[in-house]
């Protein structure tokens, strides 16, 4: 991988996790009230298959979203704002922090509802292939998304058509605070039951960028020669709770314990990819703390502004909600 492309994945990360961990924090002083899903501990997957895409190809994505709006370009100042319920958000502060989009960018839509945009991707995916595009569709989701139907007639429908749609399940091994081991057969994977559809199916470690990147360019790349669609199974981890600010541990829920968490935290996505570009000499640790600057500052500039914008105007309030 050219070392521009390290640095590239390496920066959208930092973005990501300062957008996160700061509005995290602004989240606990009760400024934002929208349900907010933060995604920290899950940039690689985002990250890693966005780098490999074009801003004409789109996206989908579920209730964990911020990750995959901002690593596909999505506007920062927009993103803040919408968690701030601001007129200036993405979705004129009507949406919310589980309604991102931005068009110019190629975030199409993002839904709570398990498995809602999995076949409004393949359907976006059908319309670049009738329209002779070159375009791709990806859909983000989690494992608890594989429970309802609709991702298998959706999976049926790709794979008869050859639509170029890549379907990213994001396997962070619960469904809010549901273990995996009891909604799938142990022994059983989901790349299995993917290829039983015909679908070439990989299993990366989603966690590391750079191979989420390798492989995820590559299924792009299938999916534009017409040989979609391609399904990618991503392992990863949330570090927070399923929705909120803070450590499962901080509220004593004990359906996952500390130690798991920090067993995660030490592989944590950003700091594997630190040590490998500084170990690397591709760039030095001091340089990278220029980085972290950087991003923090625009993420805590993006929060006072949108801090300072206005809400919507009372009588608008109702228009555009479906
Ligand atoms: C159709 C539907 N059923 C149930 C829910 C309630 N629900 C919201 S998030 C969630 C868990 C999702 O887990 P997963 O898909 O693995 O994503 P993660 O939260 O782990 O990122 C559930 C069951 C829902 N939003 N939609």
């Amino acid at each position: 991988m050219q070392k521009d492309l390290m640095i590239e994945l390496f920066k959208k990360m930092l973005l990501i996790r300062y957008a996160e961990q700061i509005l995290a924090d602004h989240y606990k002083l009760q400024e934002i009230r929208t349900p907010v899903h933060f995604g920290i501990g899950q940039e690689a997957s985002a990250v890693g298959v966005c780098a490999a895409l074009r801003q004409e190809d789109v996206i989908f994505s579920h209730h964990r979203c911020h990750n995959h709006y901002l690593a596909k370009g999505g506007d920062l100042n927009r993103f803040v704002a919408e968690l701030y319920g601001r007129e200036s958000g993405c979705s004129q502060g009507r949406g919310g922090s589980v309604h991102l989009t931005d068009s110019q960018a190629g975030v199409v839509a993002t839904s709570a509802i398990l498995g809602q945009m999995i076949p409004v991707a393949v359907g976006a995916a059908l319309s670049f292939k009738m329209d002779k595009k070159p375009n791709v569709a990806v859909t983000f989701f989690g494992d608890g998304s594989f429970d309802e139907g609709i991702v298998y007639e959706s999976l049926n429908y790709a794979a008869i058509q050859k639509l170029p749609v890549i379907f990213v399940c994001e396997n962070n091994l619960y469904s809010t605070e549901t273990k995996l081991d009891i909604r799938k057969k142990p022994g059983t994977e989901f790349v299995d039951r993917v290829k039983a559809f015909g679908i070439p199916s990989y299993k990366v470690d989603g966690n590391d960028v750079i191979a989420v990147h390798t492989v995820a360019s590559k299924a792009v790349e299938e999916c534009r020669k017409g040989n979609g669609p391609v399904f990618l199974e991503c392992d990863t981890y949330r570090w927070l709770e399923h929705v909120g600010p803070y450590f499962d541990y901080e509220l004593h829920r004990t359906y996952r314990t500390q130690e798991e968490i920090e067993q995660w935290q030490e592989r944590c996505p950003i700091a594997l990819m630190s040590k490998h570009l500084s170990e690397n000499g591709i760039v030095s640790l001091t340089e990278q703390e220029t980085y972290h600057a950087y991003y923090e500052k625009i993420v805590r500039d993006a929060v006072l502004q949108a801090q300072l914008s206005p809400w919507p105007a009372t009588e608008a309030i109702l228009n555009n909600i479906y």
